[in-house]
């Protein structure tokens, strides 16, 4: 999955793609260099960013996806938690929703059912303006795993088939570095939950953090947290270097694979 931020402030690549021509440029080289689903983001979840509202979140988003419907082969996904935004995105072409709040916004969850799309649900500890501040766990494994759980029996109460859900921890969103390395150690318990398992770390600040690199210079890190990802279970990886991550997935899927001599 690759990451296209429609959006002025996102933290790794904020600004870059506002343009809807330079959007679409830089979705058809991640679909070119491999991406199955780009996901599309018109709202950045970056602490201290300002909240947009769903006119223009609509229009930062729906003219992209649209070009893109008929120009790449790869799954559209909207990153969003508002309603009104899923509607529009799916009616112009997005086939799956991506929402960092797991469909907990009022409405959502209808909304959601009701477009009949694949839907991730993320776990987030607290709201983006606010949640690196302090975040807290007696046991962030089995807090996360509740919660996601949680969120999966309501959606199907809602008549979302099972079938339909995706399951991601939330790297970073709520989480200190070592909330973050108790979940990656928990990727092969999390993908055994039996629900396809999307993880994020492209860029984040743990890969900072333990490699003392600013955030346009992670790839390194990025590439190393995506394969390990990828061999503890994960289905998803969400990148914003795809031709990178695809080269080091296509050659660990050699070796895993049963080609060969
Ligand atoms: C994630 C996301 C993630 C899902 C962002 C960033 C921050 N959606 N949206 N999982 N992260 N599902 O790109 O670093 O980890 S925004």
């Amino acid at each position: 999955m690759g990451v296209l931020n429609i959006t002025p402030d996102s933290f790794s690549d904020g600004g870059r793609y506002l343009r809807p021509d330079a959007a679409v440029a830089q979705a058809q080289a991640m679909a070119a260099a491999g991406a199955d689903i780009i996901d599309i983001g018109g709202e950045s979840t970056r602490p201290g960013a300002p909240a947009v509202d769903e006119a223009e979140e609509i229009a930062r988003v729906v003219p992209v996806i649209e070009a893109l419907a008929t120009r790449v082969p790869s799954l559209l996904s909207i990153d969003t938690s508002k309603p009104a935004v899923m509607r529009a995105a799916v009616a112009a072409g997005a086939g799956m929703i991506n929402d960092v709040r797991a469909l907990r916004c009022a409405a959502a969850i209808e909304t959601a059912s009701g477009l009949g799309v694949p839907v991730c649900l993320m776990h987030m500890q607290g709201e983006p303006a606010t949640m690196q501040a302090a975040p807290a766990y007696d046991d962030v494994v089995t807090e996360v795993t509740g919660f996601l759980l949680a969120r999966v029996a309501a959606c199907e109460a809602a008549g979302m088939p099972r079938n339909r859900l995706l399951i991601d921890p939330g790297f970073g969103f709520g989480k200190d570095l070592s909330h973050n390395l108790c979940l990656l150690r928990a990727l092969p318990a999390l993908a055994g939950l039996g629900l396809p398992l999307l993880v994020g770390l492209s860029r984040k600040a743990m890969i900072g953090a333990l490699t003392g690199r600013p955030v346009d210079d992670r790839l390194h890190g990025s590439v190393a947290l995506a394969v390990y990802a990828a061999l503890q279970g994960a289905a998803v990886i969400r990148v914003h270097d795809v031709g990178p991550t695809v080269e080091a997935l296509r050659v660990i899927r050699a070796v895993k694979g049963s080609g060969g001599q």
